[in-house]
């Protein structure tokens, strides 16, 4: 048995368990490790960014991007409190990474030495963190490492992957120990569960007599890597499919049978489907109140006139919004290819389903009539469609979207057509803002060949605008597409809505003139060594956006865009007891003729 220091056993580890980076930043609780990895250096890379927030975004989206984990390392006290936030992203959207934490000495525990967390018990940080991991793992000696870390990486991608967090004393990095290294954990997805044959057959028998099929696709859809199978599925059976925003792309969305995204901000056609299905396949997506409509019947779904088909990994999920008349716990591809198999055998084909894709046509038609003059508009400030719409020009179907939160994200999830799975990321399940623009970071290192490009609002940006720094440091070469409209205007916009018209801490003011605020975002980025362009007419767009992409270096584009343009809703979104405003395209449809069960 080697005997190692404990920060050596890490290391090790992680380079064993092929985790290329460590995210990390530096307190005096972690410079044991610093030091192990220094010497390690040409086999694992440290990168080192200006706030512990950007680092664990920057693992997160680089496990959303490439399925693979990374490690963040944050000192004990105040450095590993600033990662609650993103974990919290993470955890919500079922995003892998190893939280490395330090802590006091275990010698000094409950004497309340500097930065120990000991109201209620001995250097409790795992109790701060609880709440926004799987589990956390606290070894307070070497020879508890092994265990610990192959505990840890196990558990962090399994089943539903999410972050995991091992908590280090101090003296732990320093001490030595006698220790068998452990093996590194199974891959993502190397165990997949399945579905019993007698569900398969029931759910495709389900499937063959609905009349109005359509498939719901989820982040389990992008994290089982299913993308082929549900491809074959969708086109040997003709039944369309809506996309939850991290399902995005599992099906090219510019397949005529992708209708996009469902809920206030979803596509007419796709709200139109929902709460016309007589059956609902689900897949590895989970009905929250953003792409629900908030769960009222008839505005996105109509459940439980609708049957339901229910797949997911996570047994939390099956009934948790709504009872399925099939729930089958299992992996996404698992699930589609036992289903492929069966309609297979019994050689099923859908020839039945005329009248729905008429339909369909029909909603399709009148929502591009409805929105096709908006994006054509040329303005200064900008229209937002025609932000959404040059993108989508520019890129190539590979280049990677990394989104942050507001009402520009809610554009985008109306209107961006993502091309392939893995490339289209956003925070979703808890919108911590910072996710767009230091998640980018992460996201160009696990896939340095393709452009990546951060969707961030002003506010958003101005949260971690030292991203700037980390790009140049670590020459990253990522594009910040900066949606400026002068405040937070998707609060604003609530706030209007809700009192009377008025705004209060939403909009950004100069205090001496109280003229419309911001820094000059383009040379903030000059002063950080970062190219930039301000463009504020649409006809500047294009060009802007492709030398920035050509440019292969870290840009800033300030794109100015208007803030009294607001996305037209398709669902609804309510916030009780404020009541909910009807859509502005589409209405509520409770069925009278879908049969009753
Ligand atoms: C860390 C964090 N703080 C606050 C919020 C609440 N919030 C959601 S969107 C938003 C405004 C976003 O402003 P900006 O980035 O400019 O985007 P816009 O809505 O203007 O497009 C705020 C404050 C949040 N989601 N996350
Ligand atoms: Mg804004």
């Amino acid at each position: 048995m080697p005997r190692m220091k404990g920060a050596d056993v890490i290391t090790e580890y992680l380079i064993d368990s092929k985790i290329p980076y460590v995210f990390g930043l530096c307190g005096h609780g972690n410079v044991g490790i610093l030091d192990s990895l220094y010497q390690a250096r040409d086999r694992i890379a440290l990168v080192s960014p200006r706030h512990e927030q950007v680092a664990a975004h920057m693992a997160d989206a680089y496990f959303r991007v490439r399925h693979k984990a990374v490690a963040t390392l944050t000192s004990c006290g105040p450095g590993s409190c600033n990662i609650v936030m993103p974990l919290a992203v993470a955890t919500s959207d079922s995003s892998a990474l190893l939280a490395i934490t330090a802590n006091v000495p275990t010698s000094q525990f409950n004497r309340s030495p500097f930065q120990e967390i000991n109201k209620h018990f001995q250097a409790d940080f795992p109790n701060i963190i609880r709440p926004v991991v799987k589990r956390s793992f606290q070894p307070t000696r070497v020879d508890m490492l092994p265990l610990a870390l192959r505990q840890a990486t196990t558990t962090m991608l399994s089943g539903r992957p999410g972050p995991v967090n091992v908590d280090v004393p101090f003296n732990v990095f320093q001490e030595e120990g006698d220790v068998e290294m452990p093996l590194p954990a199974p891959p993502l997805n190397a165990q997949r569960s399945g579905a019993s044959p007698d569900e398969i057959e029931a759910c495709l028998d389900l499937i063959l007599q609905a009349k109005r099929p359509v498939i719901f696709v989820g982040h389990g859809v992008t994290l089982s890597e299913a993308s082929r199978e549900l491809t074959e599925f969708v086109h040997r059976l003709q039944i369309p499919v809506i996309s939850s925003p991290n399902g995005m792309g599992t099906i090219d969305m510019s397949d005529p049978l992708s209708l996009g995204f469902i809920g206030r901000n979803g596509a007419y056609p796709a709200n139109e489907a929902g709460r016309h299905a007589d059956l609902v396949i689900a897949i590895g997506a989970r009905f929250d109140d953003r792409s629900a409509s908030s769960w009222m019947p008839g505005y996105s779904w109509n459940f439980p006139q609708s049957k339901l088909i229910h797949v997911d990994v996570d047994p939390a999920e099956l009934g948790r919004n709504y009872l399925p008349d099939i729930g089958v716990l299992a992996d996404a591809r698992t699930f589609l290819r036992q289903l492929l198999a069966e309609i297979e055998k019994r050689n099923s084909n859908r020839d039945g389903l005329k009248a729905w894709h008429t339909d369909i046509q029909k909603w399709q038609d009148e929502w591009e009539k409805f929105i096709k003059p908006n994006f054509e508009v040329h303005a200064s400030p900008i229209r937002p469609e025609r932000v959404v719409a040059d993108c989508q020009a520019v890129l190539p179907p590979e280049a990677t979207l990394c989104c942050d939160v507001g009402v520009n994200h809610n554009w985008y999830m109306q209107f961006w057509k993502a091309r392939r799975p893995q490339t289209m990321l956003n925070s979703w399940g808890f919108s911590g803002m910072g996710f767009g623009a230091a998640g980018a970071l992460g996201a160009k290192l696990a896939a340095p060949d393709k452009p990546v490009v951060a969707i961030t609002g002003d506010g958003c940006f101005t949260m971690v605008p030292h991203v700037l720094c980390t790009a140049v440091e670590y020459n990253i070469p990522v594009v910040w597409l900066i949606w400026n409209n002068f405040g937070w205007v998707s609060i604003r916009d609530i706030q209007i809505g809700m009192f009377g018209g008025r705004e209060h801490g939403t909009m950004f003011h100069e205090g001496l003139n109280n003229k419309p605020y911001n820094p000059d975002f383009a040379a903030w980025a000059r002063a950080a060594g970062v190219d930039a362009i301000t463009v504020t007419k649409s006809q500047d767009l294009k060009g802007a956006l492709e030398h920035a992409v050509k440019a292969n270096k870290p840009f800033v584009l300030d794109v100015h865009v208007d803030a009294e343009v607001r996305p037209p809703s398709t669902g609804a979104w309510q916030l009780p007891p404020t009541p909910y405003k009807e859509p502005v395209f589409g209405k509520r449809y409770l069925p009278d003729t879908v049969p009753a069960k």
